[in-house]
């Protein structure tokens, strides 16, 4: 069976990612739609070979589509996914505005596919932060219950767009050829040689202090996980990377569980890949992950300051599993 697709934010860092992987995994598309704003409306992208127009969204745009995967920021996907819905479309949604809805599956295939089935139109993608963690602590929270998570994140400029990613490369360049007064238009500090403990770049900061991505790692953890006792604290960090997140996660579990235990437990685990050999220096890195599907886990030991702690270092390619293939792994599942 083969279904009409449209790919809402087709020009993107998400959206190109889209094509790439809707093509190398051979995702039945029968007819493509490629959408973005009007300034994109007529721009050819590749598709297996061929020439597709960039069209312009507009509420029309969903008559005959299948599937629809949003990923052009929240307030798109609130004003278009329900013209998509009445369209008869089945909308994977990249962005956080109905993720935290109680009637919308926000899912990770390896987690919780289940809940798939409980959708009615339209089926969040958690965060990128989110989906890696979570990929990787599953098995440990089936075999010993996660009690407590401390999670620190290294992102990459990409997970805010192709203009974040211009806007490093332009900045390192003028730095490195010794130019001064480089003018920057997105990030509110130089991200050049340089750690920024403030993601989003806009807007970020909650009245608890913390920002925006940070809560939306602490909540979606536990609605994908199906357990609101787990308690979660993160701090998320912009650096001067490319592609690929990495995060240091510190865990606290009701029952004792070993280093090594974890290590086998994560060796078979879905969608991750064990990168754990400190004596051969072998551990998961972000030039490493970039482009790849699995969620890169290392750097495997016990917290010796508590009773049942584990530490671990894990990293994935943020507009791969972080965005666009967990995406088309929920629309694979669906169809
Ligand atoms: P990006 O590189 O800045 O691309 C934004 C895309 O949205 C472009 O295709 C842009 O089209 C389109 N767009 C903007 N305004 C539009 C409008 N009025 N109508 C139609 N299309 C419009 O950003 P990105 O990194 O691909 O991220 C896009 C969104 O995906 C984010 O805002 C976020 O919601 C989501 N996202 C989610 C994750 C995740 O963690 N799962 C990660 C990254 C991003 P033009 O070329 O016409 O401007
Ligand atoms: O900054 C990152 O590394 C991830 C950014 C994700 C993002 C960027 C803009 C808007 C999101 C998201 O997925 O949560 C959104 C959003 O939809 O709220």
């Amino acid at each position: 069976m083969t279904v009409n697709v449209a790919v809402v934010g087709a020009t993107g860092a998400v959206g190109e990612e889209f094509l790439r992987i809707l093509e190398s995994r051979k995702f039945p598309v029968k007819e493509l739609k490629l959408l973005a704003s009007k300034r994109s409306a007529g721009k050819k992208m590749r598709f297996y070979g061929c020439d597709y127009t960039v069209q312009e969204l507009t509420k029309h745009s969903f008559q005959g589509i299948k599937i629809a995967l949003f990923s052009a920021g929240g307030s798109i996907s609130r004003e278009y996914v329900p013209y998509a819905i009445e369209s008869g479309a089945v909308c994977v949604d990249n962005s956080s505005a109905f993720r935290m809805d109680d009637d919308v599956p926000l899912v990770v295939p390896e987690v919780n596919p289940q809940d798939i089935a409980k959708h009615h139109g339209v089926i969040a993608n958690p965060n990128c932060s989110t989906i890696q963690l979570v990929v990787a602590l599953k098995p440990i929270h089936d075999a010993v219950r996660i009690k407590r998570i401390v999670v620190s994140t290294y992102q990459a400029v990409s997970g805010a767009g192709l203009k974040a990613i211009d806007e490093l490369q332009k900045e390192t360049a003028s730095i490195l050829s010794g130019h001064e007064g480089f003018k920057r238009n997105l990030f509110p500090y130089q991200i050049a040689f340089n750690v920024l403990p403030q993601i989003p770049q806009s807007n970020a900061f909650l009245p608890n202090g913390y920002t925006s991505e940070e809560m939306k790692m602490v909540n979606e953890t536990k609605k994908i996980m199906g357990d609101n006792s787990i308690r979660v604290t993160a701090t998320t960090v912009r650096v001067p990377v490319i592609r690929s997140h990495s995060e240091s996660v510190n865990i606290e579990t009701e029952r004792k569980i070993t280093a090594a235990a974890v290590k086998k437990l994560l060796s078979t685990a879905p969608g991750v890949k064990l990168v754990d050999d400190t004596a051969n220096q072998l551990y998961p890195l972000a030039t490493m992950a970039a482009g790849k599907d699995e969620v890169f886990v290392g750097r495997i030991r016990e917290d010796e300051s508590i009773d049942h702690g584990i530490n671990m270092w894990v990293v994935s390619d943020n507009l791969r599993k972080g965005a666009a293939l967990n995406a088309i792994q929920i629309a694979e599942k669906l169809l």
